[in-house]
């Protein structure tokens, strides 16, 4: 028998450029997003996220659902580009009032909401005019715009995450170029990195100082795969150690300990820029909690450049930098995004989290399964997703009876939905949507959710 505490936080996640659509109502500006899809090839189908799934114009449907549905908590992001238009300056009202009204229908339905306030839409114009990321001064953009979320959600808005996956931020957008802005570097993903740290450390500032009233808690979202050596061999443990390292501690490492694993330091010389002493401090102890998105797992060997060699940008970063090799394993399942299913892995993970930064709160901000489902006579019968989820729940409640305080869990996704690069063609939901109608269809993992979620295990 599986069972969660009662107070196990149980939660499904979206973010606003894969569900809103509404990408120019209400004096909202266009985002880095809104962009990158107008390039030719860039996006599967050449896709976009203007209409999305409208989740603009049907939000109380869709809170109605998570309602019907038995979630607790529900993690959507924040549009800066909708709140701010041209990324600074001027505040629109209308878009306030369009996630005031959303967290209000949550809160009228018990589900507490979870916001992220950067999920990768950064407003054009700070990308053309202040070369987004780039910038050092974005960090005080971002504090800006931040500032006035708190003051206007945060008397109903407790728990606050400031940035979603900076990783994929830095390595996606910046080294591979396959998310926006679009460009290729190996460099440049350092530098982004390097800031995105600095806006979430000066974000939790501001809240901490000029917030405490609202008494609410505050963190960032990182992601990782796990890495499980490929031999014994202490040159593949070492590198397995190596990739979790450039992947999660890269960020990790400077919140819980106020600066960069030595081994980056190490390899990546002056590509990788250094905080100062005050920096650190800022930096340090930033988040009240530790936000883990997991999806998969994979083997890690040392590269002894004797043969294959994966592409230049790995998976899990930029490989040059790191000697590491990246492999699957043919026995592990694997998902409609080719990633593996894995479930020892994500125990793993948490148990390194764990060790590593001293035993912190964990919440799973996001996990879940991409699939090709089709909808049969109404229904869609998604039994291997719903395996995967009760496969890592498993590994979850087994960490937690090991003294892992991991203390909640957001599916992702609450919805079927714009999958950046690959579009529509990719379907993460446990509500099932018909791309024609814009209906919303409970899929079996909706409905397992439900149950388990009402017994608090199964
Ligand atoms: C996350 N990778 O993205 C995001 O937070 C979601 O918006 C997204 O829909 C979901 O996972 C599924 O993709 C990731 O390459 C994108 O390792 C790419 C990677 C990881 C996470």
């Amino acid at each position: 028998m599986i069972k969660f505490s009662t107070d196990f936080i149980w939660g499904t996640a979206t973010s606003a450029y894969q569900i809103e659509g509404a990408h120019n109502a209400d004096g909202k500006g266009p985002s880095i997003w809104d962009s990158f899809c107008t390039i030719p090839n860039r996006i599967k189908n050449n896709e976009n996220g203007n209409v999305g799934i409208d989740h603009y114009h049907r939000y109380k449907e869709d809170v109605a659902l998570l309602k019907s549905q038995g979630f607790k908590a529900y993690r959507f992001s924040i549009s800066w580009a909708r709140i701010m238009p041209e990324g600074k300056g001027k505040v629109n009202e209308e878009g306030i009032a369009f996630y005031s009204n959303l967290i209000d229908e949550l809160i009228k339905n018990d589900i507490v909401p979870w916001v992220t306030l950067y999920h990768w839409d950064l407003p054009l114009a700070l990308e053309m005019e202040n070369d987004g990321w780039l910038n050092p001064n974005i960090a005080s953009y971002f504090e800006d715009y931040v500032k006035i979320c708190f003051e206007r959600f945060g008397d109903r808005v407790k728990n606050w995450i400031t940035l979603n996956e900076p990783w994929v931020v830095a390595i996606l957008g910046y080294g591979q170029g396959v998310f926006a802005p679009g460009r290729s570097s190996n460099s440049e993903p350092y530098l982004a990195a390097h800031h995105l740290i600095l806006a979430h450390a000066k974000a939790v500032k501001l809240y901490k100082t000029s917030f405490t009233h609202q008494k609410g808690t505050i963190g960032i979202t990182n992601n990782c795969d796990w890495r499980e050596p490929l031999t014994d061999k202490p040159a593949d443990i070492e590198a397995a150690e190596r990739a979790l390292l450039f992947f999660l501690g890269w960020f990790a490492d400077p919140i819980y300990f106020g600066d960069y694993p030595q081994v980056m330091k190490d390899r990546l010389g002056d590509r990788l820029p250094k905080f100062t002493e005050d920096e650190k401090e800022l930096i340090k102890n930033s988040s009240d909690f530790f936000g883990l998105n997991h999806y998969t797992t994979m083997y890690a060997a040392e590269d002894d450049h004797s043969g294959i060699k994966s592409s230049v940008y790995g998976n899990g970063g930029i490989s040059e930098d790191q000697d590491v090799i990246l492999t699957q394993d043919e026995a592990w399942p694997l998902t409609a995004f080719n990633w593996s299913v894995v479930p020892w892995g994500c125990y793993k993970l948490l148990e390194w989290i764990s060790k590593r930064y001293n035993n912190p709160d964990i919440y799973i901000t996001e996990n879940g399964f991409a699939c090709n489902d089709t909808l049969e006579n109404g229904e869609v019968n998604d039994l291997e997703r719903l395996d995967y989820y009760r496969q890592y729940l498993e590994a979850c409640n087994e960490a937690i009876e090991n003294g892992i305080k991991l203390k909640g869990y957001f599916a992702w996704s609450l919805f079927d939905n714009f999958e950046w690069a690959s579009g529509y063609s990719v379907r993460f939901g446990i509500n099932y949507i018909d791309y024609k109608t814009l209906k919303r269809t409970p899929k079996a993992s909706a409905l397992w959710f439900k149950k388990i979620i009402k017994n608090n295990g199964w």
